[in-house]
């Protein structure tokens, strides 16, 4: 399946890619952290290992005075060696039975995280698919509320965000994210 590929939103443009985000460049990576921010495999382990360790070193001290970061919030820290300036770690849900409200949780973090990217005056925003790998979310689930959510922050248009673009590791993520882009293209979804 084809689908689209990027559609033009509040004056922003939202995009997708195929690939391995420590490799994209833009003003702010996002990260699937825990709420521990301790680090971990899939897209956190990627952007500790390419970011180097700075960043774990200021996620110590972001420790050190708040605790924890919430799930459904995010903290900033500079990118360290990754083609970024920032990187948000963002802490989506861990996935049960989709009635603990994991819905508004991811929701959340995406917002958080755009307006993180907005305080920072970023111009252009990568994100992977939060919570669909090691947390389980059902990947068609988790792609309709990005898409939508992500639209949404850009639609409010006061954000300095010009373009977000969902890296996805894997041809069918991205196939599935493609169809909930094209469906959030479609004029009646747009409003
Ligand atoms: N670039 C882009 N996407 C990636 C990359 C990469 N380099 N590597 C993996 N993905 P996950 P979660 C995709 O598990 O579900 C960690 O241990 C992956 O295929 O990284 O939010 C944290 O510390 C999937 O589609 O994040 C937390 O404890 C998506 O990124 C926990 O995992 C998210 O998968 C967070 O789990």
């Amino acid at each position: 399946m084809a689908g689209v590929s990027e559609i033009v939103v509040g004056g922003s443009v939202l995009a997708l890619a195929e690939g391995d985000i420590t490799r994209f460049t833009a003003d702010a990576i996002v990260n699937a952290a825990n709420s521990r921010l301790a680090g971990g495999g899939g897209v956190d382990g990627a952007i500790h290992r390419a970011g180097g360790p700075s960043i774990m070193a200021e996620l110590d001290r972001i420790r050190a005075e708040i605790g924890s970061c919430p799930t459904g919030d995010a903290v900033v820290t500079a990118a360290g060696d990754l083609p970024a300036r920032w990187v948000i770690h963002a802490v989506g849900p861990v996935y049960r039975d989709g009635k603990q409200g994991e819905p508004e949780l991811l929701a959340a973090c995406y917002r958080r995280a755009l307006e993180l990217a907005a305080a920072h005056s970023a111009r252009s925003i990568s994100f992977p698919a939060i919570s669909a790998g090691i947390y389980g979310y059902p990947v068609a689930e988790a792609a309709r509320i990005a898409v939508s959510t992500v639209a949404s922050g850009l639609r409010q248009g006061e954000s300095s965000v010009e373009r977000a673009t969902f890296v996805l590791f894997g041809r069918e993520v991205f196939d599935i994210f493609a169809a909930a882009l094209d469906r959030q293209g479609r004029p009646s979804a747009d409003g």
